[in-house]
């Protein structure tokens, strides 16, 4: 059942129960309305309450039905709410823990409605790149009032329901026994006629026009991409000034265009992505995971400091180890710099930054640490030091302490075998800086046990970031993905591109920074002693030479104040330098090569196709499970646009057989042989199917 009925003295109850928050699918819906025409069939029932079992009153819609028939077959939501509004008998909603979507829209399409203190009330549809599509447009206002609904709607965050007094008839005690209040609350109204209801309100704003006027230029400013935020304006628009009917046929013309929008589903793909990235097929979900109550991080730079950030925001105790003092205070001093500009923009406060700063201790001693129950390298990116390192910590760690290493190039089943526990050991990939990005690949070694897979998946939700699981392999997930584009970049250069027109074609196509500028803030030199380790262990890749020539310029990047581009002091912006581009036309020349003129369309092509190609490899050799798994590494550790869902979700938009055209064309020009089709992408598409499918 997914929705249940019991009737109480002569109240009639429906709670909705559709595990994990009651989403409001089509057997949901068909249940509650048979729920609601027993009680208008039975005399002895005088009022009705709905509610919700579980963690949720309703997290709205079921989405993952949204481009199906179910979503709108009957009875639809607007059926179901306008059955209840309709009611003969007084219907009120009894709310706890969660009210959101639809299932808010339900609420205020009854004609009571009591909250528990604390419930988490929100139209979030916004964020999922739709607008509320049951009358929450059209209602919210005539409740909150104008100002108050569109904040609401436009931000689509939650607010606690006692901060909504005009919501609620009845706010009861967080630790209230909700079903009983809200059965009296029931019986009391039973009488009260007429039935009030939301739709027969106004909405009173004098001089609404400028307000609307003033909300459409700032929601536009802030919108960039994305359709639905300016959407909801109007259709918010449309409660004062158009009549209720006409307002709700207003909002469902609107939502069912937001809803066939690509901004859309990406955004629902990335909802679910995220969701589905912490799920391993072969590792239960009830899998035990090993308590992480105190860490240590090897290595006070800047990534250790960062990592141990991480774990202090999520109030987990640090020790901090380092080899000299010197770098040991450093470390601590810039941890603390880090905290204190937060508080001076307010993000932080002076009782919080102490609170994390008490956690944090640091030692220069191994044997310090050995009670950790997690212990993170993040030490000099060279086998050797690892090896050091790794031997170290087998030896001082007490038994079952996780061993994380936070490399990004080098292989974690030898970093492993550097132990006698190669099941404690796993791959925490932080992206810098740590305690920014979201991205944290998670990379599972031949031998690493389940219950510390487990473990680290469910860490990563304490450290508030995206772990994202990766098998062994030479730049896991998204380094091996960005090591393709950055080929791209380069040949770009040879064949007549300039650095800014490629930065801005992938700007422009949506990438936070393009290839050059992205170097520059990431340091040319790193990518500098990847490539000449490439040069040795595998000779048959080719890379352009541009990049190793501006190295030689001693042009780093932003650090050394030039890179692909000038800087100057205080002022990110990157001004374009004639040296480096005199470089790269005589290198064009040196090559033989004849300068064209060279699209944005192909620029974007041939670095966004460069990283799906990859993927797909990716895929087919197992390092990532699924493809949404790319789609949240690009998501949220390189900068892709989220408007696009990611460089897999992109592919499937475009078309398979358009990316694999594209592949086939771009085969035949300049280093052609950095493009053979991954066998899984032409699979897939000459079977018309796609990555996501
Ligand atoms: N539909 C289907 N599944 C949902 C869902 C929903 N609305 N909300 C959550 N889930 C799944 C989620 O995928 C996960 O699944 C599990 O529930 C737990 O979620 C017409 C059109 C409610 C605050 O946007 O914000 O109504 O991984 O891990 O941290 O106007 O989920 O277990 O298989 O997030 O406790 C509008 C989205 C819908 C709310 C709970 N509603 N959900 O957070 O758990 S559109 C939303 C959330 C709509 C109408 C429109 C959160 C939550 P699995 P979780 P949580």
């Amino acid at each position: 059942m997914t929705a249940e009925y019991q009737v109480h003295g002569a109240v009639a109850v429906i709670t909705l129960n559709n595990p994990p928050v009651n989403g409001m699918g089509l057997a949901t819906r068909t249940a509650a309305v048979q729920g609601l025409q027993r009680a208008a069939a039975d005399d002895a029932v005088k009022a009705i309450v709905i509610t919700g079992a579980g963690k949720a009153f309703s997290g709205g819609a079921d989405i993952k039905e949204f481009n199906t028939p179910q979503a709108l077959a009957e009875p639809s939501l607007h059926t179901f709410i306008a059955t209840a509004e309709g009611s003969s008998k007084p219907v009120v909603a009894a709310i706890h823990t969660v009210c959101m979507g639809g299932g808010l829209e339900l609420s205020l399409g009854c004609h009571y409605r009591v909250a528990l203190l604390g419930a988490q009330i929100a139209l979030p549809e916004v964020k999922l790149g739709l607008l509320p599509g049951a009358g929450g447009t059209q209602r919210l206002p005539r409740v909150l009032g104008l100002e108050p609904a569109l904040n609401m709607i436009v931000s689509g965050n939650p607010v606690s329901s006692e901060k909504l007094p005009a919501l609620f008839d009845e706010i009861f005690a967080a630790d209230a026994e909700l079903l009983p209040s809200a059965i009296a609350f029931a019986a009391k109204i039973a009488d009260v006629r007429p039935l009030p209801k939301v739709r027969d309100r106004q909405v009173n704003y004098p001089n609404h026009e400028a307000f609307l006027q003033f909300s459409r230029n700032t929601v536009k400013a802030m919108a960039g991409p994305f359709p639905a935020p300016l959407e909801c304006v109007e259709t918010v628009a449309a409660s004062v000034t158009m009549k209720f009917e006409d307002g709700m046929q207003f909002e469902r013309e609107r939502f069912l265009h937001l809803i066939q929008t690509t901004e859309s589903k990406a955004l629902r793909h990335a909802f679910f992505a995220e969701r589905l990235a912490s799920k391993v097929p072969d590792v239960p979900a009830d899998t035990p995971v090993r308590p992480i109550k105190s860490a240590a991080i090897i290595g006070a730079g800047t990534m250790g400091g960062g990592i141990a950030m991480n774990f202090l925001n999520a109030g987990i105790p640090v020790k901090l180890l380092e080899q000299r003092q010197e770098a040991l205070d450093k470390g601590i001093a810039t941890i603390r710099k880090h905290y204190e500009s937060s508080l001076k923009k307010g993000k932080l406060t002076q009782e919080k930054l102490d609170q994390r700063m008490s956690l944090l201790t640091s030692t220069l001693s191994y044997d310090d640490i050995g009670q950790a129950d997690i212990v993170v390298e993040a030490v000099f990116e060279e086998l050797g030091v690892k090896e050091a390192v790794f031997r170290q910590l087998d030896a001082v760690m007490k038994p079952g302490a996780i061993l994380a290493t936070n490399t990004s190039t080098l292989d974690v089943d030898k970093i492993a075998a550097f132990t006698a526990r190669p099941r404690d050991v796993i791959g925490t990939h932080f992206f810098s800086p740590a305690n920014v990005m979201k991205l944290l690949e998670i990379v599972r070694g031949k031998e690493t046990a389940k219950d510390v897979l487990a473990t680290a998946l469910a860490l990563s939700k304490k450290l508030k970031k995206t772990g994202v699981v990766s098998g062994v392999c030479d730049g896991f997930i998204g380094n091996r993905m960005i090591e393709q584009y950055s080929r791209q970049a380069g040949f770009l250069l040879e064949e007549g591109a300039l650095p800014e027109q490629v930065d801005q074609a992938a700007e422009k196509f949506g990438f936070a920074m393009g290839p050059f500028r992205m170097g520059d803030l990431a340091g040319n030199d790193i990518g500098w002693a990847i490539r000449k380790r490439r040069y040795v262990e595998k000779p048959e890749i080719s890379y352009s030479k541009t990049a190793d020539l501006l190295c030689e310029m001693g042009r780093y990047g932003q650090k050394t104040g030039a890179g692909w581009y000038d800087y100057k002091a205080g002022d990110r912006k990157a001004y374009p330098n004639d040296a480096v581009n005199a470089m790269i036309v005589q290198h064009s020349a040196d090559l033989g090569i004849a300068r064209r003129r060279i699209s944005d369309t192909e620029i974007v092509e041939r670095l966004v196709y460069a990283l799906v190609n990859e993927g797909a490899l990716i895929l087919e050799e197992g390092i990532a499970m699924r493809a949404s798994d790319i789609d949240m590494v690009y998501l949220t550790g390189y900068g892709f646009p989220l408007y696009r869902g990611g460089p897999m979700f992109y592919a499937d938009t475009a078309g398979l057989p358009n990316v694999l055209a594209a592949i086939h064309r771009y085969a035949q020009g300049h280093q052609g042989e950095a493009w053979k089709a991954a066998p899984l992408l032409q699979k897939l598409a000459a079977e018309g199917r796609t990555f996501n499918g």
